[in-house]
């Protein structure tokens, strides 16, 4: 009471609730006015911060936590009353006639697109030190994620003019959401990258908060460790994506500018967007309100499971369930060797790779019920059995593929299966932890993200009629034996699409394993290639390239690096190894006109 008059009117309301919520040991040691007012003032402000970031307020949190926790403490399983089994989805196999149709809806639905990119989160497991977006690709070219990703998005709105014959590209928005540990350096690498070729005012970067943590089973929340006037915040996971984009107005000005799809896509999927037009093109057909990418999943891997969860009162839903739950919820419902793989050599229930599609308009209906409010959990670590104690604070998470559970069951919801070789190569991993995945099951480290990305592309080009890409072969790199194909890249606006790659090779080509091609332009047309060494071939839009003949050079050996040599820079060490560039054909045509490269 006696320090109540530093205070604002709403904070004193603040202070009040923070009192009827039973939480005022946050400021009963408080000393006297006139010590240490500064701290006492901004202690407030991070509770307006922290009030005012949350769906429903620090109240609702609270209110929520103890619910979470005593459900957490009396064991309470919460899958109670569902049973899971195998959904039916969509089934894509790329390149087919019927990928290349849905591939066709998609471009042509992509200028009524937007994307969002969750880049918040930083990424423990891989144990980078930078912020993974900013990690390359690959590094044939060096090209990082974000880099990619907005290539992409700035090759499919060309497209999609182009195939609707539009008069002027429609812009398609980005956003990005940042956290406290990203912000700062995602900022900086789109500006010092000139936002890789896109209009600054596309691009929307909305920063994540964290939320307070809880030091008991009452949910009191528990104060920083090293400073006694702040609360000690914990992230609050990707789920937050929804309310961030609801409460600053960004979705109502996409709907307001027409966009129809919501694209949410993760930091490291090197190979993710060779799936999105399809995926869109299955949206835009089916009519699915809510639509999520999935993989075929190797029991165990550590992507969640698409379940369908049908519940004693006769409720049923498709929803992920999350990689450390499939297990005990399957032993728990009458499958007494839990996740395991089927004769297909994968667990029937297909692997979440959180890319989802939402369509705007029932998107944007929801959220205003729920303010983008998403189920959330707890998963505290007790001291011992009796749970009464922490080992450590706990806080709320969220996940943004469980934005579906509070859904009516009018709702449509789809899933999507795509081949995990061209749609899924996540980074995630660090060396140590990827040699230590059971043999047959997906690393998903830097080593396997950026192979992935040359068997894709080596399987793509062996897919067009008339191109020979020689056998990979077996490698090991960091304790991870991969398989290394051919080093073929190219930039997005070159091969957006199966059929574009189809527009661009002709004739009789072949590409041996040592090889490395990358193709750096748009339109560049290879004709009857050999190629047995290293060929970068670069040109500005205006110039048109024809490249044949036979190129034969030392080309780009492979050497290994160990991840522990700190002498070389972490990103290319956590892969394993690096290029020696030692002889390659290397042509730039920036000028318009046509131009031949017979070599
Ligand atoms: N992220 C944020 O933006 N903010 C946060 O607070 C946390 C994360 P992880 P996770 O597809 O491979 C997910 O850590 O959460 C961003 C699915 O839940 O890489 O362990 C972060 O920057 C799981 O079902 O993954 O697992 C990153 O872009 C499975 O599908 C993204 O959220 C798995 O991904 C994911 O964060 C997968």
């Amino acid at each position: 009471h006696k320090n109540l008059s530093l205070l604002s009117p709403d904070q004193i309301e603040l202070a009040k609730m923070l009192v009827a919520m039973e939480q005022s040991h946050l400021f009963t040691n408080w000393p006297e006015p006139g010590v240490d007012d500064g701290e006492k003032k901004a202690f407030f402000d991070q509770v307006t911060r922290l009030n005012s970031s949350y769906p429903g307020g620090l109240a609702s949190y609270i209110k929520t936590a103890r619910g979470l926790l005593s459900d957490s403490k009396t064991g309470k399983n919460p899958f109670d009353g569902f049973t899971p089994s195998v959904p039916t989805g969509e089934n894509l196999s790329y390149g087919d006639e019927t990928f290349m149709k849905f591939e066709e809806a998609g471009v042509k639905e992509a200028q009524n697109a937007a994307f969002v990119l969750v880049a918040g989160g930083l990424g423990e497991r891989l144990g980078y030190n930078g912020i993974k977006v900013a990690l390359p690709r690959e590094t044939t070219t060096g090209a990082c994620f974000l880099q990619h990703y907005i290539e992409n998005v700035l090759a499919l709105q060309e497209a999609s003019c182009k195939v609707t014959g539009g008069q002027s590209e429609r812009d398609i928005p980005f956003a990005i959401m940042t956290s406290d540990d990203t912000h700062a350096r995602t900022m900086q690498l789109l500006e010092s990258n000139k936002y890789f070729g896109m209009k600054p005012a596309q691009i929307k970067l909305l920063k994540q908060e964290k939320v307070a943590c809880l030091e008991d089973n009452d949910a009191r929340l528990a104060l920083d460790p090293q400073n006694k006037f702040r609360i000690q915040t914990k992230p609050h996971g990707h789920g937050d994506v929804h309310a961030l984009l609801y409460s600053s107005g960004v979705l109502e000005e996409w709907q307001r500018g027409g966009v129809r799809w919501v694209l949410f896509f993760q930091d490291t999927n090197g190979l993710l967007f060779k799936a999105i037009p399809a995926s869109l093109g299955v949206s835009a057909t089916k009519g699915y309100h809510v639509n999520s990418l999935a993989v075929p999943r190797k029991a165990k891997e550590a992507i969640g499971g698409i379940t369908k969860l049908t519940h004693t009162d006769g409720r049923s839903m498709v929803i992920n369930v999350e990689y450390n739950q499939l297990d005990p919820l399957l032993r728990a419902t009458g499958n007494p060797d839990g996740d395991v793989n089927c004769e297909t050599g994968y667990s029937p229930f297909p692997g979440n790779i959180n890319q989802l599609i939402m369509e705007l308009g029932p998107y944007f209906e929801e959220l205003k019920k729920t303010g983008g409010a998403i189920k959330e959990f707890v998963n505290p670590k007790y001291k011992d059995a009796s749970k009464t104690a922490f080992k450590s604070s706990t806080r709320l998470e969220c996940m943004m593929q469980d934005y579906p559970k509070t859904l009516p069951p009018s709702a449509r919801v789809g899933f999507t299966v795509m081949d995990a070789w061209v749609a899924y190569a996540p980074v995630k991993n660090n060396p140590e932890d990827a040699a230590k995945v059971p043999k047959g099951n997906p690393y998903h480290s830097a080593t396997s993200g950026e192979m992935a990305v040359y068997r894709a592309n080596s399987l793509i080009l062996r897919n067009v009629a008339g191109v020979q890409v020689e056998d990979p072969v077996q490698q090991e790199f960091n304790g991870q034996e991969v398989e290394v194909w051919p080093r073929v890249v190219w930039k997005p606006k070159w091969g957006l699409t199966f059929a574009d790659v189809k527009k661009k090779v002709a004739g009789s080509s072949s590409i041996s394993q040592k090889s490395t091609l990358a193709l750096k332009g748009r339109n560049i047309f290879i004709e009857n290639l050999s190629l047995d060494g290293a060929l970068v071939v670069e040109s500005g839009d205006g110039a048109e390239v024809k490249v044949g003949g036979s190129v034969k050079n030392k080309g780009w050996a492979i050497e290994k690096v160990d991840y522990k040599d700190t002498s070389v820079p972490e990103e290319i060490r956590i892969r394993g190894f690096r290029f020696q560039k030692t002889e390659q054909l290397e042509k730039q045509y920036t000028e318009p006109g046509k131009f031949e490269l017979k070599a």
